[in-house]
């Protein structure tokens, strides 16, 4: 909602997140959605999908970093990756880093994302040119159906599950994930934040525990999303979230010196979670 200056998101009907704004820069609506960017007072530039804060100037590299850098530094192969949703190409932009990956999918379902964004988040979008990206634009629901045990990460950078992203949430879609990885598979997918959504965050990680023998969650800050603390499942058919690949540490240890979020110690910690989050994902009764 826009009014006076100043852009709000409301979660649940309850809580305001809001932005002061200096400019409405771009203003359209999609076969799927409102796209709206925000000059803004406090986060740069600000971009709102359907009223809900998606990606900011500011403090984008928060959650980037941490959906692509935690599964990536722990996966012993990773040659194929998935990303669903993600159409403003932050977290491809992460997983260029890596040379060994060989091919990366981007599925988006709205291909006026990916284009708003190469016009408003040229920082975000520049890694979309690399010659290993496809991009798809299809429902991820579809497009995973086709592909088995293939690929090491898969990253579900959607928007939240009560709007056009709820496919992505549901157990049929976690049996397609989980039949997509690899037999050392791993997916990585936002899953809200604890101190606003816990009954949906409990049914998420319910239905992936149906599915993975491995389900953790860890946790990030990021100021643009209504409750500010974030959380991300980390599904894993063999390796768990802190078991971090040898052979990458040197590469992680030259890298993380130009990373301004990850770093191996925090992705460590970011795994040791507060009793609330540990009840809602079922780690504790
Ligand atoms: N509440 C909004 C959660 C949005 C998560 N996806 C954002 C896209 C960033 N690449």
């Amino acid at each position: 909602m826009i009014d006076e200056n100043w852009f709000t998101e409301v979660a649940k009907g309850t809580i305001a997140t809001s932005f002061k704004i200096k400019k409405l820069l771009h203003s359209e609506k999609s076969k799927w959605q409102q796209i709206e960017v925000l000059e803004t007072e406090g986060v740069g530039k600000l971009l709102v999908l359907d009223g809900k804060t998606m990606v900011s100037d500011h403090d984008e590299f928060i959650y980037h970093e941490s959906m692509v850098h935690v599964p990536s530094m722990v996966a012993r192969k990773l040659k194929n990756v998935l990303v669903i949703g993600g159409g403003d190409g932050g977290i491809v932009r992460e997983l260029t880093k890596y040379e060994e990956i060989e091919s990366i999918d981007l599925c988006e379902i709205d291909e006026r994302v990916v284009e708003v964004c190469k016009t408003f988040f040229p920082d975000c979008t520049r890694g979309l040119g690399d010659s290993r990206v496809e991009i798809h634009y299809r429902d991820g629901t579809e497009f995973i159906e086709g592909k088995k045990n293939h690929y090491d990460i898969i990253i579900i950078d959607s928007s939240d599950p009560d709007d056009i992203a709820g496919g992505l949430f549901t157990g049929e879609f976690y049996t397609s994930v989980f039949q997509s990885l690899t037999s050392e598979g791993i997916a990585v997918i936002q899953t809200a934040s604890p101190l606003i959504d816990n009954y949906g965050i409990k049914q998420i990680y319910h239905r992936l525990r149906a599915r993975f023998p491995i389900v953790e969650s860890f946790l990030a800050p990021v100021l643009i999303y209504p409750g500010v603390l974030w959380s991300f499942a980390f599904a894993s058919k063999k390796y768990h979230g802190t078991d971090i690949n040898g052979q990458r540490v040197p590469f992680m240890e030259r890298m993380q010196k130009d990373l301004l979020w990850y770093n191996m110690s925090w992705h460590k910690g970011a795994f040791a979670l507060p009793n609330l989050h540990r009840k809602i994902t079922g780690v504790i009764e």
